[in-house]
């Protein structure tokens, strides 16, 4: 099974949200492999946020993205990656479609509650980025049988 990294952003610690982030993932039947709080650094947000370095919004990023701790949590299931892509919504929180985390909860394109790995690729660097090994748990969920056909699984 596929395996993504996500940051719940300090916009939603401050607005009392990580519940409710946490719950369109829980809901969705995807199992929580891998959950902790960090306090970022300049040296992992340029190396997380590596694409964006050069853009004029990336001090502003770099300042919200430490100005609390966030919550870093590894998710799995099938199709995992895209599957919690898709439950984030579109970066602009504004234009993000309703049922999705920040169609529903936010309004700006930074403060936008979630960070989710955008590929399978990227989910594999990014996932050992903030984990170690044995930080990672494997378990049997009880309840796939009502999550997944057999052939799914
Ligand atoms: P996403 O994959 O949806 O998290 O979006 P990006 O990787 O393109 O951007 C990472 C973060 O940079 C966004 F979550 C918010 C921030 N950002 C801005 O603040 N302004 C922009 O114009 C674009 C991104």
């Amino acid at each position: 099974m596929e395996r993504t990294l996500i940051l719940i952003k300090p916009d939603a610690l401050q607005r009392g949200l990580v519940g409710r982030v946490m719950s369109y993932l829980e809901d969705k039947g995807l199992t929580l492999v891998g959950n902790k709080m960090m306090q970022l650094d300049d040296s992992l947000l340029h190396e997380h946020y590596a694409h964006l370095v050069d853009k004029p919004f990336f001090k502003g990023i770099a300042d919200f993205m430490k100005s609390t701790p966030v919550i870093v949590q590894c998710w799995e299931g099938q199709e995992c990656v895209e599957v919690v892509r898709k439950l984030c919504g579109v970066t602009n929180a504004r234009e993000a479609a309703s049922g999705t985390i920040r169609g529903d909860l936010g309004m700006s394109v930074q403060s936008n509650l979630i960070h989710a790995s955008d590929s399978l690729e990227t989910a594999k660097v990014e996932v050992p980025r903030f984990f170690k090994d044995d930080e990672l748990f494997s378990y049997d969920k009880k309840n796939y049988e009502y999550i997944y056909a057999p052939d799914e699984k």
